[in-house]
Order: structure tokens, then C-alpha cells, then sequence
């Protein structure tokens, strides 16, 4: 029993079943809009099922203007989820919203994106996992698990060692992010995630990087 707090849950609904690679577009780190839809598509030419969209310095309505842009572009074989942003992620109609520890709260995100949305919330200690984990969040994520320069002011690195704690607090998937690259990322499905969330290193060619980290996750 979660005594009063009022807590979500999705009983009816099936696990998620995340793909193991997880990329992330930030035009942060493209040059223009040009780069980054010609590097959607070529995600998508690579077979990549899932895509966040991650803008930290944009407004609302760019924001929506690239969201609907990459809607367009990439159809509804790939399962779109916008980052922090519970209102665009409605109006550019995602599939899921990811939030962060200083954004709305899972269960205050629920009712905005509804049941048939996917919901990932992003975690950087054992104590947050836990916390997470009784909400009506699909996914969570831990981060960093290497040293990243993809964020501003990263948490503590938590490491292969902290990444296999807090595997066993939770039997939701688990994506794992921060410094991720095809050549630690096999070690960090092996340490017990679902699935690796990558930014830098799906750049500057998305394509091959996509294609040799699905290969090398298979
Ligand atoms: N979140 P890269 S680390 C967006 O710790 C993000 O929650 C993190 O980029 C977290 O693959 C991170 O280039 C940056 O390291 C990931």
C-alpha cells in the first residue's frame, strides 16, 4: 500500500519493451535545424525504433516547430518522446514524455500526456530509482554512468558499479545514459540495463554509429 500519496499505476497495461539503443537528438550539439533532420533521417535509415527529442535552449515554439518537423520526416515507425516538455509533447502528439528530477512529477505528468503515452524519468542515485520506481513512470533512466560533456553541470558519475545497484531496486526497464559510446556500451547492457541513451557518440555520422551500436548490441 502507498498509504495516501496518490500514486498512478498501470496494471492493465504491458511492460514496455524498450529497443537497446535509445538515441537522443540535441540540437545543442548539431549546427543548424538542416543537420538535425538530415540526422533523424539517417537514425531512421540506420532501424532505430525510438527517439528522444532533447532541447534545453530552444523556445516553445521552435521546440514544437522541430517536433512536428520530425514527425513528419520520420512517420510512426519510430516511437518519439520529448523531453521535460508535458505540454509539447501533447500538442506535437509524441509518443512519451521524459522528465528530469527538477521537472513536473510523474504523477503530475500522467494525466497531461494520459495512459496511452509512454512515460521515462530520469534518475541519478539510488534513492531517486526508488522513488521513481513507484510512480507510474514505464521507463527510468540513471545517469551518468561515465563522465559526459553532453549535459550542463552532470550529476556524480555513477558507474558500472552503481548501474548494477540499482538494477536490483527495479523491474521496470532501465536505460541507461552519460558517456555512453560503442565502446563501453556492451559493458553496460552486461551490468544489467535495458538499453543505452547516447548523444555525442551517435555523431557526426548517426548513420554507421546507429548501425555498428545495433550490431554490437544485438
Ligand atoms: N542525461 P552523451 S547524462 C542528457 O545523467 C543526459 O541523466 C544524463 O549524452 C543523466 O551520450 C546526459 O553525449 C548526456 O554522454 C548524455
Amino acid at each position: 500500500m502507498q498509504g495516501t500519496s496518490k500514486v498512478i499505476y498501470r496494471t492493465n497495461q504491458t511492460m514496455l519493451k524498450l529497443p537497446r539503443l535509445y538515441p537522443i537528438l540535441d540540437p545543442g550539439c548539431l549546427t543548424d535545424d538542416k543537420s538535425l533532420f538530415a540526422a533523424a533521417e539517417e537514425l531512421l535509415a540506420a532501424g532505430i525504433t525510438f527517439l528522444q527529442y532533447r532541447n534545453k535552449s530552444g523556445n516553445g515554439r521552435e521546440m514544437l516547430l522541430h517536433a512536428r518537423e520530425l514527425r513528419a520526416r520520420l512517420g510512426h515507425g519510430v516511437k518519439l518522446i520529448m523531453n521535460d516538455r508535458a505540454d509539447l509533447c501533447v500538442a506535437a502528439e509524441f509518443d512519451g514524455l521524459h522528465i528530469g528530477q527538477d521537472d513536473l512529477s510523474p504523477d503530475s505528468a500522467r494525466p497531461i500526456i494520459g495512459m496511452k503515452r509512454c512515460l521515462g524519468v530520469s534518475t541519478h542515485n539510488s534513492a531517486q530509482l526508488a522513488e521513481a520506481d513507484k510512480t507510474s513512470a514505464d521507463y527510468l533512466a540513471i545517469g551518468p554512468i561515465f563522465a559526459t560533456g553532453s549535459k550542463v553541470n552532470p550529476d556524480p558519475i555513477v558507474g558500472l558499479e552503481g548501474l548494477r545497484r540499482v538494477r536490483e531496486l527495479t523491474r521496470k526497464p532501465l536505460v541507461a545514459i552519460g558517456g555512453i559510446t560503442r565502446a563501453n556500451a556492451r559493458s553496460v547492457i552486461e551490468a544489467g540495463a535495458d538499453s543505452v541513451a547516447v548523444i555525442s557518440d551517435l555523431l557526426p555520422s548517426p548513420r554507421k554509429s546507429a548501425e555498428e551500436f545495433l550490431a554490437l548490441l544485438r
